[in-house]
């Protein structure tokens, strides 16, 4: 055999694995979305996710997990980049506040609530070493700085680059998810930090519920 048809017969068996074309989308499935507030407690159900803070009384965090398992196989290096999409409703954000995407941590379910943080039910949430009232500590202790960050002013659909964390994801960290917060590293109830409220579509909305979008650089070896 020659060469150049050794070249050939190679070229085919290359050929043979179906490509995953550049630039092609993935849709995550989305698994759980809701919000956990200090004060008034969790929703997991409700047409929208609630992402607010008021002064000296209550604030929230969103959680949402997605399904990645479509991309299972997949390294960071064949991630172009990743979007996190929002509907955002009744934004009141009159300080121009920026919103923090953390990658979560420890494991949940939408069982989780603020109280479960605390020693209420230690076997629940959170799990590991980040049994404590502060369920920022879901994204780690101490927090992090986050993944990306967003500054959003008015109504309409959201994009949220989270290209980092996704590839983050797909070189072997756990996913459990992404936790949206507002201000500063909180103990206790926060003092004169403003208000802001966030309210994006949930999946329960029946519309523009949260979506990730991860378009690949292509994958031959994918099946
Ligand atoms: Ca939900």
């Amino acid at each position: 055999m020659t060469k150049t048809t050794i070249a050939a017969a190679l070229a085919g068996l290359v050929c043979a694995a179906p490509a995953l074309p550049a630039g092609t989308i993935e849709v995550a499935a989305l698994l759980h979305d809701g919000q956990i507030s200090r004060v008034s407690g969790a929703s997991f159900d409700g047409p929208h996710l609630r992402l607010y803070g008021r002064d000296w009384a209550d604030w929230s965090r969103v959680f949402l997990q997605f399904d990645l398992a479509a991309l299972s196989g997949l390294g960071s290096g064949a991630v172009q980049s990743a979007k996190l999409r929002l509907a955002a409703d009744a934004v009141e954000n009159p300080d121009g506040k920026a919103i923090g995407i953390y990658r979560i941590t420890v494991p949940w379910t939408p069982d989780a609530t603020w109280d479960l943080a605390s020693t209420v039910d230690q076997a629940a949430w959170p799990q590991d070493e980040n049994r404590n009232a502060n369920i920022d500590h879901a994204a780690g202790i101490p927090l992090p700085e986050p993944s990306a960050t967003a500054v959003i002013t008015a109504d309409g659909p959201v994009e949220i680059d989270v290209t980092d964390l996704v590839k983050a994801w797909l070189d072997g960290e756990p996913d459990h998810g992404l936790m949206l917060r507002v201000g500063p590293t909180i103990w206790g109830i926060p003092g004169d930090m403003g208000n802001w409220n966030f309210e994006f579509l949930a999946s329960e909305a029946g519309r523009d519920g949260p979506v990730l979008e991860i378009v690949t650089e292509g994958d031959p070896a994918r099946p």
